[in-house]
């Protein structure tokens, strides 16, 4: 039976990418799933290596679907072994809070992730009051953060065309996903790494202050380079139906060091006596916005599990 890698799913569909052949020149087979998935509530996600049944239209059938190396749930994805997650420094306006909780997110599902700054070319210098855009002097606090934590770290302006070979270089060989909100910049990047390649994309809706959607579909790309990448629509809503409150506070990186001293097992880094990650959140080698988030998030996975 026939092998291939799904590159694109909309609608029902699944196109298959036949094993061997080039994503950018071959075609790809359009498939149904196999009723059997539905029943199993299985559903065959981009990325996934399949076998299929070719039917008489031409068109094909899903029929095994192998085991994944990796498995996200927003954006749907499989297999992929990095994950670029896209902010922009500003339109939409940068969140930290849903930075980290992204991050804790990829970092649950073990998969590596490097950290893309995009429209550079909107940061100003000046430091206005009243002005809602981003500053250089803030990014570079905010690259130094995450850094610091031990994230790879990387600015772009597809506008001017900086950043892009840096990226490309990174994505060189890996099969990588690029997350993120609505209007952050995803498409364009993509259609200013990829030669050939246009995706469309679109202006932030200035009444709703974020992106319309754009793309809506998750789509597997051939990098120029060697190596695939998938554009996903963005999303700004996550929940943490799959984390455990206990598991929180390893998928905050720089807590470890810290949390292996803590004199509970199982601390939760709230209330409890002789807790090194509150001590070092007090001296400042954890910083204060990541403590806030984590709280955050604890307390929004305990409401969750009281309601259900
Ligand atoms: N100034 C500036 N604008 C940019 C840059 N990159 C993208 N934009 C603009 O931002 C808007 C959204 O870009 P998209 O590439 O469609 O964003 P997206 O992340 O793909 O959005 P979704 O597909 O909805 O998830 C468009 O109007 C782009 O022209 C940049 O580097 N600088
Ligand atoms: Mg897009
Ligand atoms: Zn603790």
């Amino acid at each position: 039976m026939p092998q291939g890698v799904i590159v694109k799913a909309l609608s029902g569909y699944y196109y298959v990418l036949p094993e061997g052949a080039d994503l950018r020149t071959a075609t790809t087979v359009t498939c149904r799933a196999r009723g059997v998935f539905k029943k199993k509530n299985i559903s065959p996600l981009v990325g996934d290596v399949v076998t299929y049944e070719l039917t008489e239209n031409g068109e094909g059938t899903v029929v095994e679907i192998f085991p994944r190396t990796s498995e996200l749930i927003r954006p749907p994805i499989a297999n992929v072994n990095l994950v670029v997650l896209v902010f922009a420094v500003t339109e939409p306006v940068l969140n930290l809070q849903l930075l980290d909780k992204f991050l804790v997110h990829i970092e649950n599902t073990g998969i590596d992730v490097l950290l893309c700054f995009t429209k550079r070319d909107l940061l100003t210098d000046d430091h206005a009051p009243e002005s809602k855009e981003m500053t250089v002097s803030e990014l570079e606090r905010i690259t130094r953060l995450y850094e610091g934590i031990g994230y790879d770290v990387l600015t772009t302006s597809s506008k001017l065309h900086e950043g892009v070979e840096a990226i490309s270089q990174r994505l060189k060989g890996a099969v990588s996903v690029f997350a993120g909100q609505s209007g952050v910049g995803k498409s364009s990047l993509l259609n200013e790494m990829i030669s050939g390649v246009d995706l469309e994309t679109n202006a932030i809706s200035q009444r709703l202050g974020r992106g319309k959607h754009t793309t809506r579909h998750v789509e597997l790309l051939s990098l120029d380079e060697g190596g695939l990448v998938a554009d996903t629509p963005g999303f700004s809503q996550l929940d943490f139906m799959e984390l455990e409150v206990e598991g929180l506070g390893s998928c905050f990186r720089e807590f470890a060091e810290f949390s292996e001293g803590c004199k509970f097992r199982g601390c939760l880094h709230l209330h409890e006596p002789s807790c090194k990650v509150r001590e070092a959140v007090a001296e400042g080698s954890i910083a204060d916005s990541r403590y806030e988030h984590y709280l955050l998030f604890l307390t929004e996975m305990k409401e969750k599990k009281r309601r259900y």
